[in-house]
């Protein structure tokens, strides 16, 4: 019996190998696995976009490469996911600028309220100079920002009133995204401001903990918020870029060659992104309607920006290097 055994399991181990070296050998030489972070639930415009770029360059590189997407902020909530790229424990991730603030002093001009005008406004300058000049701090940061993807207008949201006038944000308790600019922001309004990861914001509505947050129409919709906080108030006061980033060290890891098909399939995600967000911003809208959420429009949005002002001033005078990066993206939007 024992011989028997062992003989069998002679076999099998070496049919195991001789099966291990027929992958090896089908399946080019070292695939290098890319592990790239996403918030984003699967079906959502950044998910879509993401999952295409990851095939995408999968297919470029005949399968040298192999990024894998992780939703949901499974690997990390967004400022412990931005450490990790920028030491490549990831590779790859979808970043909004907000939270890049506390880590790339520049990317703090973005978050400004009301900086950029419009999506399109926004989309144009990124796209343009000043965009390579946030690339380029990010890079030194060892993040390598490949293309912008968009994220709407962010309004205020909460749980019993509409927000119209700066004075109806008075007192309330607003999640806002890990950056003090924010935590400014809500307090000249009268708010008081706290800073929370993402996937905690739902069960902190539902147990008052806070009384509201901001966002955009996808993000509302799809985590759930809008069934908890059923006035959505359009101050539309940030208008932030995301980048489709990749670590440093992955990146330098590339042959020129490989660098620009990498660029390529994050240009060509950029530009679905864009296409599919427009789509979703209707979708989530409807959605949210259909579910009895008010919409309050903002008709003096003036009266907002106007409360920012000491925000810009303060931040320029901290930082009187980035002063020119505001007074260029304003003199591109006259
Ligand atoms: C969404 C952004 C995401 C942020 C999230 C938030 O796409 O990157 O983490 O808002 O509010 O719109 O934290």
């Amino acid at each position: 019996m024992p011989i028997n055994n062992n003989l069998k399991m002679k076999g099998t181990l070496s049919l195991a190998a001789l099966g291990g070296a027929m992958v090896l050998m089908a399946s080019p030489a070292q695939a290098e696995q890319w592990r790239g972070w996403n918030i984003h639930p699967p079906g959502y415009p950044n998910s879509i976009a993401l999952e295409d770029f990851a095939k995408e360059v999968a297919k470029k590189t005949d399968g040298r490469i192999e990024p894998k997407v992780y939703n949901n902020a499974v690997l990390g909530d967004q400022p412990d996911a931005i450490e990790q790229t920028r030491n490549g424990a990831l590779d790859f991730a979808n970043f909004n600028m907000g939270p890049m603030g506390p880590i790339v002093n520049a990317t703090n001009v973005l978050s400004l309220p009301f900086i950029f005008k419009s999506p399109d406004d926004m989309y144009r300058i990124m796209d343009g100079e000043i965009g390579d000049r946030f690339a380029d701090a990010l890079a030194k940061k060892n993040l390598i920002a490949l293309s912008w993807f968009g994220s709407g207008a962010r309004s205020l949201y909460n749980t019993d009133h509409p927000v119209k006038t700066p004075d109806d944000a008075k007192g309330l308790k607003v999640r806002v995204m890990n950056n003090d600019l924010y935590v400014q922001m809500i307090d000249e309004l009268g708010g008081n401001a706290t800073p929370m990861p993402y996937g905690d914001v739902y069960q902190a509505l539902k147990t008052g903990v806070i009384d509201g947050a901001e966002n955009n129409y996808p993000s509302y919709e799809s985590s759930g918020h809008y069934e908890v906080a059923k006035y959505y108030s359009l101050t539309e006061h940030l208008i932030l870029p995301e980048c489709l980033c990749i670590a440093k060290s992955s990146w330098e890891d590339l042959s020129a060659e490989d660098q620009k098909m990498v660029r390529e399939a994050a240009e060509n995600a950029a530009k679905e992104q864009r296409q599919l967000w427009q789509k979703r911003v209707e979708k989530s809208k409807q959605k949210v309607l259909d579910s009895g959420v008010t919409i309050n429009k903002v008709n003096d949005k003036s009266a907002f920006q106007a409360r920012m002002q000491p925000i810009y001033d303060e931040f320029i005078k901290q930082n009187p290097d980035l002063e020119s990066l505001v007074t260029d993206i304003q003199a591109a939007q006259k």
